[in-house]
């Protein structure tokens, strides 16, 4: 079972149990939405709460990303994925290496249909300002868990305003060490303090206009 799998940290039988209900026709937004990110954000939960601790974190968190990864590749071959919500470039702030919840953020975007750039962990200001032009993004995405990784992720903000592109698209910042006051300290556009959270602003940020 699927969430038996995530829960237990099993990518490959994660991977297997997703395969299976694909070939059974289940949607594979559904698969995301209504079984995936429901049993990550428990996931996510129970080690705020200290009821499981860092490796089982990690291992579900692996489990997670190869269902997103086959989920995408299902989408991708049905022809469902849409830009009808636009595309979004994402990416951890450059310097930090963790991506879990950046992850959690990635899926449920795609799950609502956005199309989804996710360039990982440690992603320079110049690789986001050239994703962001090639895939003519209307959001950027930036996550940032560490104070230390703050001031990359503001030179990132700065890069798109000084060519003149913040405007035409909207910047969006969380994980752990961003706030919404801080988003607003640096210009950026938004900011969502969970993945559930990020899908409602980034729908709203598109809604504006300019
Ligand atoms: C797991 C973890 C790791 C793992 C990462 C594994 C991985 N593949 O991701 C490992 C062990 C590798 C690691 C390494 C380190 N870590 Co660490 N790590 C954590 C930990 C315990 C949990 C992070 C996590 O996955 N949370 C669960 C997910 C689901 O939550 P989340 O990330 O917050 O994401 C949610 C929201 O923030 C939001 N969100 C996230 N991204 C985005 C983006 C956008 C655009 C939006 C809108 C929303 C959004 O939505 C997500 C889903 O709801 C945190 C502690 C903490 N409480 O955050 C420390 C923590 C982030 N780590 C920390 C540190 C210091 C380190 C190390 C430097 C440790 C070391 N001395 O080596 C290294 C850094 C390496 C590097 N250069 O990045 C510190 C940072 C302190 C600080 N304030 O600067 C923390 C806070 C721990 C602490 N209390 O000291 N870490």
């Amino acid at each position: 079972m699927l969430e038996t799998a995530l829960w237990d940290g099993d990518p490959e039988q994660a991977e297997t149990a997703a395969a299976s209900l694909l070939e059974a026709g289940i949607e594979p937004l559904a698969l995301v939405q209504h079984i995936l990110v429901p049993t990550m954000t428990r996931v996510g939960e129970e080690f705020q709460c200290d009821n499981i601790f860092l490796p089982e974190l990690m291992m579900a968190g692996e489990a997670a990303l190869r269902v997103a990864n086959l989920v995408e590749k299902a989408t991708l071959k049905a022809g469902k994925t849409s830009a009808a919500l636009g595309a979004v470039v994402i990416g951890q702030a450059q310097g930090d290496m963790h991506d879990i919840g950046r992850n959690i953020v990635s899926t449920m975007l795609l799950a609502h249909g956005f199309k989804v750039i996710d360039l990982g962990r440690d992603v320079p200001a110049s690789a986001f300002l050239e994703a962001a032009q090639r895939e003519k993004a209307s959001l950027v995405g930036i996550s940032a868990l560490m104070t230390t990784t703050l001031p990359t992720a503001r030179r990132t903000i700065n890069l798109f305003k000084e060519v003149n592109l913040q405007g035409s698209l909207k910047i969006v910042v969380g994980g752990g060490a961003a706030s919404a006051e801080w988003a607003e300290q640096v210009g950026a556009d938004g900011y969502a303090p969970d993945a559930a959270s990020a899908v409602v602003l980034c729908k709203r940020l598109l809604e504006q206009p300019g």
